[in-house]
C-alpha cells in the first residue's frame, strides 16, 4: 500500500477530490499554506492499494493545472548596508507536487 501526499491549488482542489471519490479513492483533504507563496493550498491524502497508484497518479495530473502566480520576493542589496526591497515575481506554481510513501501498516478501529 501507498500513502500520496499531494499539495495542489485550491482551485483544482473540489474537482479533484469529487474525480478520487468517484473513482473510489479514499480522501482526505487538508487545508495547507505554502511557504514560499504563504498562500493556502490543499493537501490530499491518499492510501492506495499499490495497483491502484497509477490511476490515482493519472487523475491527479490530468485535473491539476499549472498556473501562474506573482510572488513577492525579498531581496537584499547594498551587501552589508543590509538594504531590502520587495521585487515582484512570477512564479509558476503546480499541476501538483506529489509525494508517493510506502505505508507499513494501515489500519482501522
Ligand atoms: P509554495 O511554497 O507557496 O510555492 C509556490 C511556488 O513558488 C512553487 O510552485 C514554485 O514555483 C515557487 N517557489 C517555491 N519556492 C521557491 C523559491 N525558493 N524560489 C523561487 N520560486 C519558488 P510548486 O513547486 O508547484 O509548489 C507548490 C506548493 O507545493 C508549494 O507552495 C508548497 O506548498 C508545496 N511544495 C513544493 N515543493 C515542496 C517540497 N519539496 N516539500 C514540501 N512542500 C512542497
Amino acid at each position: 500500500m501507498k500513502l500520496i501526499i499531494a499539495i495542489v491549488q485550491d482551485e483544482d482542489a473540489s474537482r479533484l477530490v469529487s474525480a478520487l471519490m468517484n473513482d473510489g479513492y479514499g480522501v482526505t483533504k487538508l487545508a495547507t499554506t505554502g511557504g514560499f507563496l504563504r498562500a493556502g493550498n490543499t493537501t490530499l491524502l491518499v492510501g492506495v492499494e499499490d495497483d491502484h497508484l497509477d490511476g490515482c497518479l493519472r487523475i491527479i495530473e490530468k485535473l491539476c493545472k499549472s498556473r501562474k502566480q506573482m510572488a513577492t520576493s525579498p531581496i537584499t542589496a547594498g551587501g552589508a548596508a543590509g538594504i531590502y526591497a520587495h521585487m515582484p515575481i512570477e512564479v509558476t506554481v503546480g499541476g501538483a507536487t506529489v509525494f508517493i510513501l510506502n505505508v507499513e501498516q494501515f489500519s482501522k478501529f
